[in-house]
């Protein structure tokens, strides 16, 4: 029972940490926060996992590759190394795009320059290159990027160099990322690299004329399961030009032509703000947060565009969309509702879906007691409260030493300029929120979850949904708890938007009224060992 709040989970915590040895004891703690809304708490975030926990964390090339270019789908993306990085990175994200009649999709291919051992020892350059050509010849792109893997960077193999050089040879524009899989501690080095390369490579190569009056790219939205369809569909009926997504249901393009735009919106702020940064300080283009999961979230995140450009008619289109599309919601939220109110749910995904999906649940009256990101950076958790006080590790290895990383060093700076500039515009800094002031008191905020922490979580707060990834999918279900994956959503979505929200009410109604998880037992808690024995007996 909740409704007196939610219990305090001091002694959960002890109980975990005791498992660990002293010092990883101590570090662990400092990833986790019993919230208090009230106070400005610390997180520690953006460091290293310690090896030998089993976390749910990918890696730098995945954050890049996967992340940020793979849902554009008229660039080739070619991965220099052995197969089986470009085989995990094959079509796994289920980002959906729509080519016009005979525009180029590469995306259901995966390239790679399948680096032997021979390419090891002596070399991977000479295959590179043969490899670029021969994408030349059969695909004839617009662009190729180049992605290092680990081995890349272990031998020396200059991507850059070799996509001069190419790029020289073939007249198209070709360009290569540092993203090896160990740089950084996670999925989120891989976001910075991509974007770096992304703005220098291909943002501003191309001016357009005006079509809208009102110009907007949408940052940080991916199309995981049809999302950005269902957005590109709102600002269509409202007026608004959307001249591109960084990236979903992307084309390379567009981005040439993005910084046209009169306005950026930031969907995922974890793996696209440097964007939103790089093209205010170049272009003067104003960025601000918004959140399209939730039908709450959509209606004032339209209404925040409507403001921004300060037009009746938009307003007043947007207060028709808006009502109309709340009214369809309203009807499916009160059929679902009272079936899903006063259940317990808790979420452990990437670097913002964590937080985002809360609204999506609270409008059910479901209750987040548990969250966390895997490699979000303290921003991410604290957001307003975060001008943080940084002692830095130069290459993030230390454990013991690290608070933050230098990442965070720039965003203090960022963010004491980012204030200022907003109040300067009269728009309100606190609209910067992250996880942590939103949650219930008592919730347990944790960074870096592990394997072993969600077994005790699961065991303390019997929650009635479990959200993460395919990595914890099937332990939560033995566990006797429904997992609904937030990444690929399952076979699901879209989940963004009006009609996105309605169809992950019907989905929760599905998923949280049946209690077929706890009926499935492992066989040996009933049945006695089976013992075998020989034939010829
Ligand atoms: Fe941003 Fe994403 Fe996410 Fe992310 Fe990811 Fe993703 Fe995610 Mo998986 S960009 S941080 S690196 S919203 S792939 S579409 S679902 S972990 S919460
Ligand atoms: C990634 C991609 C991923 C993995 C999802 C999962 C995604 O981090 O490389 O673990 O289920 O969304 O596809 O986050």
């Amino acid at each position: 029972d909740i409704t007196n709040g939610l219990p305090d989970p001091s002694e959960l915590m002890d109980e975990i940490l005791a498992k660990y040895p002293t010092k990883i004891a101590k570090k662990r703690k400092k990833g986790m926060v019993v919230n208090d809304p009230s106070e400005e708490q610390e997180i520690q975030a953006n460091i290293r996992t310690i090896p030998g926990i089993i976390t749910q964390r990918g890696c730098t090339y995945a954050g890049c590759k996967g992340v940020v270019l793979g849902p554009t789908r008229d660039i080739i993306n070619l991965v220099h190394g052995p197969i089986g990085c470009s085989f995990y990175a094959w079509l796994t994200r289920r980002n959906q795009t729509r080519p016009a009649e005979g525009e180029d999709n590469f995306m259901m291919y995966a390239f790679s320059t399948d680096m032997q051992d021979e390419n090891i020892v002596f070399g991977g350059e000479a295959k590179l290159k043969d490899a670029i050509r021969e994408a030349m010849e059969l695909f004839n792109p617009k662009a190729i990027g180049i992605f290092s893997t680990c081995p890349v960077g272990l031998i020396g193999d200059d991507v850059h160099a070799v996509a001069r050089e190419m790029k020289e040879e073939t007249g198209i524009n070709i360009f290569g990322f540092s993203c090896e899989g160990y740089r950084g501690v996670s999925q989120s080095a891989g976001h910075h690299i991509a974007n770096n390369q992304v703005f220098k490579n291909v943002v501003g190569l191309n001016d357009r004329d005006r079509k809208g009056k009102f110009q907007i790219n949408l940052l940080g939205e991916y199309n995981i399961g049809g999302d950005a369809f269902e957005l590109e569909r709102l600002f269509e009926e409202a007026g608004i030009e959307l001249l591109s997504t960084f990236s979903g249901n992307s084309t390379i393009k567009s981005m040439e032509y993005s910084h046209t735009a009169d306005l950026n919106l930031v969907m995922c702020h974890r793996s696209i703000n440097y964007i939103a940064e790089m093209m205010e300080e170049k272009y003067g283009i104003p960025w601000f947060k918004v959140n399209f999961i939730s039908a709450e979230g959509t209606a004032k995140s339209l209404r925040k565009v409507a403001e921004f450009f300060d037009d009746a008619e938009l307003t007043a289109k947007v207060e028709e969309i808006v009502a109309r599309e709340m009214a369809k919601v309203e009807a499916v939220k009160a059929a679902v509702k009272p079936k899903t109110e006063g259940k317990l749910a808790m979420m452990f995904v990437g670097g913002s879906r964590a937080h985002h999906y809360q609204d999506l649940f609270n409008e059910l009256g479901v209750t987040t007691v548990s969250a966390g990101y895997e490699f979000a950076h303290r921003d991410d958790y604290e957001g307003r409260h975060v001008i943080p006080n940084i002692k830095i590790d130069a290459d993030s290895r230390n454990i013991e030493e690290i608070t933050v990383t230098k990442d965070e060093e720039l965003f203090r700076d960022d963010l004491v300029a980012k204030k200022k500039a907003m109040e300067e515009k009269g728009m309100e800094f606190s609209d910067y929120v992250g996880m942590m002031p939103e949650m219930k008191k008592n919730s347990l905020v944790i960074d870096d979850v592990n394997h072993w922490e969600t077994e005790k979580l699961i065991e303390f707060y019997k929650p009635d949904m479990f959200c993460a990834g395919i990595k914890e999918k099937y332990v939560v279900q033995k566990l006797g708890v429904p997992l609904k994956q937030l990444h690929s959503y399952d076979y699901g979505g879209p989940y963004a938007g009006f009609e996105g929200a309605i169809n992950f009410y019907v989905e929760m109604e599905r998923m949280l009224g049946t209690d077929i998880w706890k009926m499935v037992d492992a066989p040996w808690k009933s049945e006695p060992e089976i013992v075998g024995s020989f034939a010829f007996n």
